[in-house]
């Protein structure tokens, strides 16, 4: 059985949320982040991304890590991308091409949307500061343009990023929009980004994912 390390409040959630999707039975074991420990190297401190135990599976400290017999990967869209292909099936790529497409669009998340949609993430809750509010507006005006090719792209298809179905590309890149959503208004400009980030958020898969994430403390 394949084992995945990390806690689900943390992007391990994008693994999880599509083992769920696939019928995947993995192994997980909660690894924290280091950063939310007081003393992560306290002899009683919870497995953590510091532990020398983690350390040896991910040598980069950071969870998720997924551990396939002899394989190990970290990464959580080389994770996704290869869970999916290993499945198979209408999540996976059908060929080449769309196997271009969907790492075309995961790449795209990462390198275009996440540290913006994180900042939003972080500094976009409730009793904000004017230094949050700052953040925040510029986080929106660096994501704006990636926002306007997202939305094309989604109202110009079915609906979905790859092959007019739901795929492992909408999943990877509807978790890095999930960061964004504290701005509700930007969000709402965009019609075709938020009916296909709601029509994600509504499948069983990831609401079973976020409810078993909200037994985690916070
Ligand atoms: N690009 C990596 C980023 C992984 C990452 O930064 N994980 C965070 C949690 S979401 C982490 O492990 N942080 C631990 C730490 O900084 O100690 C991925 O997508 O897997």
């Amino acid at each position: 059985m394949m084992t995945l390390y990390g806690v689900l409040r943390s992007r391990t959630a994008r693994n999880a949320w599509l083992a769920n999707e696939l019928g995947l039975s993995l192994r997980r074991v909660p690894v924290i982040q280091a950063y939310r420990l007081p003393d992560p190297r306290a002899a009683d401190a919870p497995f953590n991304t510091a532990s020398p135990a983690f350390r040896a599976i991910n040598p980069n400290g950071r969870i998720p890590a997924l551990v396939d017999g002899d394989l190990t990967l970290c990464e959580s869209f080389a994770i996704n991308l290869y869970l999916a292909k290993k499945q198979g099936g209408p999540l996976a790529p059908a060929d080449l091409r769309e196997d271009g497409l969907m790492t075309m669009w995961s790449l795209w998340a990462v390198t275009e949307c996440e540290a913006h949609a994180l900042a939003i993430l972080l500094h976009g809750g409730e009793g904000r500061s004017d230094a949050d509010k700052r953040i925040v507006t510029a986080a929106i005006g660096s994501l704006r343009p990636a926002f306007a090719v997202l939305e094309a792209a989604l109202a110009a298809s079915d609906g979905f990023l790859v092959g007019g179905r739901f795929t492992v590309a909408d999943i990877n890149v509807a978790e890095v929009l999930r960061y964004a959503q504290p701005a509700a208004g930007f969000i709402a400009e965009h019609p075709a980004i938020a009916a296909w980030l709601d029509a994600c958020q509504a499948r069983p898969a990831f609401r079973a994912m976020m409810a078993e994430r909200s037994t985690e403390p916070a």
